[in-house]
This record gives C-alpha cells, structure tokens and sequence, in this order.
C-alpha cells in the first residue's frame, strides 16, 4: 500500500538524534507525518515512489531537528528581580537584600498577589519566547506558591499558559523550594504541611506530573527532602531534584535512590553520586543560565559524567532569581562553553536526553512513531545551533503534526 501522508518535508537534512552517529545525521531526507506522529523518515532517495501527501513542504536544504524540550524552568511567576540585580551591582550584598524581604521571598510575595490572569499574562511572554525557538515541549514548576492553593494555582496557570502558546507541557510541584514566612525556624512543620496536603492536593487535582525539591544548605535537608520524595512515590508521582548546586549535600546519590527522573545542577556532586546516577539511569540536567547568573566557577563534572554514560540534558532554568533566561538557543551555547559539551552532546540535551528527563519517550528524535515535533532551521550544520550567540535561525516549526510558520519572539 502506498503511503498517504498528511504532511511530506522534503529537501531537508536530517537530525534525528538517533544512532551512534553524530547528529544521527540524514543528508538530503524526507519526513512523512500523519495525524500527530512522524510516519516515515529517511533519505528522500528511498522514499517509496507512490508516497502521496496533502500537504508538501520543500525545506530548500535547511537542517530539521525534534522540537526542542526544556526540561528544566520556574517560568510561571510575577514581578521580577531587575531591582536586586541592579542593586547588587551597584553594592548591596545578598544577605541585605534577602533581609529586605528579597530573593525567593520577594517573588512569593509577587506571585500570590497576582490574579490568575494576571499570573498567566506575566508567563505568558516568557514561554512565548521560547516557543519561537523551536521549544515544543516545556516543563514548568511550582514554587513561587509556598502553600497548597497557591502551588496549585501555579501549576494550574503553567498548563494554561502552555495551552495558550501551543506548547506541550509537564508540570511538577516544587512546593518544596523554600520555607515560606508563615513557616520561618519550622522548615520541618512546612514540610509536614507538604506532604501531608499540598502533595495529596496536587496530585489529587491531577495538576503535577512530577515532584521536586531544593536540597541544599539553604534549602532543605536531605532528611526533610526524603520525607517528600516518599510521599510523592505514595502517591504515584516520579521525582527530581535541585541537587549538589551551591555544596555537596549527596543530592544527586538521594535523587538516584528515589530512580529520580533526573538530578539537576550538580555542580558539586561527587564520583558516588554520579556512580549511584549511572545505576538508577537517572538523567543530569546541566544549567549553565544558573552557572552563569551566579558567576559560578565550579563546573558540573561532565567528564565524570560522561565516562558513566549518565545522560546529560541542557535547560534554561528560566526563574526570576538566578537564570532570567528565555532563550534553550543561548544554553547551548553556554553548555559548550562553559561546560565543555560538545555540540552534539549539547543538541542530545534539548532533545533526546531533555525529553527522557521528564519521562517521556515518544519524542526527543525523529523517528517512526514519535510525536510530530520538529523544527527547520536555516543553518549549514548542526554545530551552528550551538555556535552563534543570540539569533534564530529558525524557519519553521511543527507541533505534533501542525506545520505553524516561524513567529518572531
Ligand atoms: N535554585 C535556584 O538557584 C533557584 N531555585 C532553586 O531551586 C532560585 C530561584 C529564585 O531565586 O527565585
Ligand atoms: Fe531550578
């Protein structure tokens, strides 16, 4: 039977970010989609002759790649921080700032007074402006809320403002970021208040796909961060984790023994905590916004990681605090730069290794049966995607199956 597509891109090089081969590189391909999914994907020479199609695109040579996938963002939230940035810059310390009702605290404050459409309208831009590079899947999380109805208030304006964009989402609780001022010198009450209603809650309420939390000095400790890791399993959610960011806490070996989806940031983890990832499968996502932002020196231990085969994913980090970033393009070019990803390695981290960080695996490459989520881009090779610093080459992009023009951000 010959195949009838609804949609056939041709005269495009592919990719597929499969195989051993770099790039799981196709030259002169052809995609086939039909309905939500890629059908077919190959050369354009073995393309069966009788292929029809209702729709054809001639990509005129560009380079298609899996929608990209951020698998690591706090972008739903008011205010923003611009004044303590400034502040800092011209003096104040962190401390001060933190005394004055700053930081995390500052953001809370912001959050909870706003509206539900004024919550959506502020995030709305921010994902608006990832979704023009090519971001199809996003993962959004709590944290700003600091208490049940506002977590879930959070969690339910993140699912609204993907709707609202068009891009698929995965939302996760993050009630556990900080203590919030009700709860001051009890983190250990707030945590009781966790897992004792706002996990029930969200999960009830089906608005979370997955639980995290911030272990660290200045977040929780790893006793309190177990406490609401086994109360997010009870209740049929996978975890993640905020770990070894700011000082080794043994976040990422924690994470690992929860077979957390992924551990994050882990500019301080250990040989064992990479080890113990390595067993559990558990995915590292690397920040480099964060790093950045916080003019970090200490690099995650991608060589270590990389000799363990743990997989390595790229996100933006996108929160008002330490990674005001809404471009998954410039992370990857900080990944390289900063943290000596190769660009193959990288373009895996916003793709394949992104999406398997939120426990997905019907996308991430191109491939028969997955999603259609793909972009086109105007670039002679894949390494350009990591290469250039600013700009977006961008062409064209499909969400699961819908060819939608490129937007500007
Ligand atoms: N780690 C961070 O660096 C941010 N959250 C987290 O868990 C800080 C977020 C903020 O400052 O608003
Ligand atoms: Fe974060």
């Amino acid at each position: 039977m010959s195949p009838a597509f609804d949609l056939l891109i041709t005269g495009a090089h592919l990719a597929t970010m499969t195989g051993d081969a770099p790039y799981g590189e196709i030259r002169d391909g052809a995609l086939g989609i039909s309905g939500e999914r890629i059908a077919w994907v190959g050369a354009q020479r073995d393309l069966p002759r009788d292929a029809s199609a209702h729709r054809r695109l001639d990509a005129h040579g560009a380079w298609a790649t899996p929608g990209l996938v951020d698998c690591h963002t706090h972008l739903v939230y008011a205010g923003n921080r611009a004044n303590e940035f400034e502040a800092l810059l011209t003096g104040a310390t962190y401390a001060e700032i933190a005394q004055a009702g700053g930081g995390i605290k500052a953001t809370v404050g912001a959050t909870r007074a706003a509206s539900d459409e004024e919550l959506v309208a502020a995030s709305r831009p921010r994902l608006a402006a990832l979704a023009s590079e090519g971001v199809t899947t996003v993962e959004i999380k709590s944290g700003y809320g600091l208490d049940t109805a506002n977590e879930c208030r959070q969690l339910a304006a993140a699912r609204r403002v993907a709707a609202d964009v068009g891009v698929d989402v995965r939302t996760t609780l993050l009630a556990a970021h900080a203590v919030p001022a009700e709860f001051a010198g009890r983190p250990d009450d707030y945590i009781d208040l966790v897992c004792r209603e706002t996990i029930p809650a969200a999960a009830g309420a089906g608005l979370a796909d997955a639980v995290d939390a911030f272990c660290e000095t200045i977040g929780f400790t790893p006793a309190q961060t177990r406490r609401v890791f086994a109360a997010a399993l009870a209740h049929g959610l996978p975890v993640k984790l905020h770990a070894d960011q700011l000082s080794d806490t043994g976040g990422a070996a924690l994470a690992a023994e929860f077979d957390a989806l992924s551990a994050d940031h882990l500019e301080y983890t250990s040989e064992a905590g990479i080890a113990a990832m390595a067993r559990a499968g558990t995915v590292a996502v690397l920040l480099p916004g964060a790093f950045y932002a916080l003019r970090e020196t200490r690099a995650p231990p991608v060589a270590a990681l990389r000799a363990r085969g743990v997989p390595m994913a790229v996100a933006t980090d996108c929160n008002p605090g330490t990674s005001p970033a809404t471009s998954l393009l410039l992370m990857l070019n900080m990944a390289c730069t900063l943290f000596r990803l190769t660009p193959g390695e990288a373009l895996a981290g916003v793709t394949r290794h992104a999406a398997r960080a939120l426990g997905i695996n019907d996308r991430g490459t191109l491939a028969a049966g997955q999603r259609a989520d793909i972009v086109l881009w105007d670039i002679a090779s894949p390494a350009e995607l990591c290469y250039r610093i600013g700009g977006n080459p961008g062409r064209g992009i499909v969400r699961a199956g819908r060819l939608s023009e490129r937007r500007e951000p």
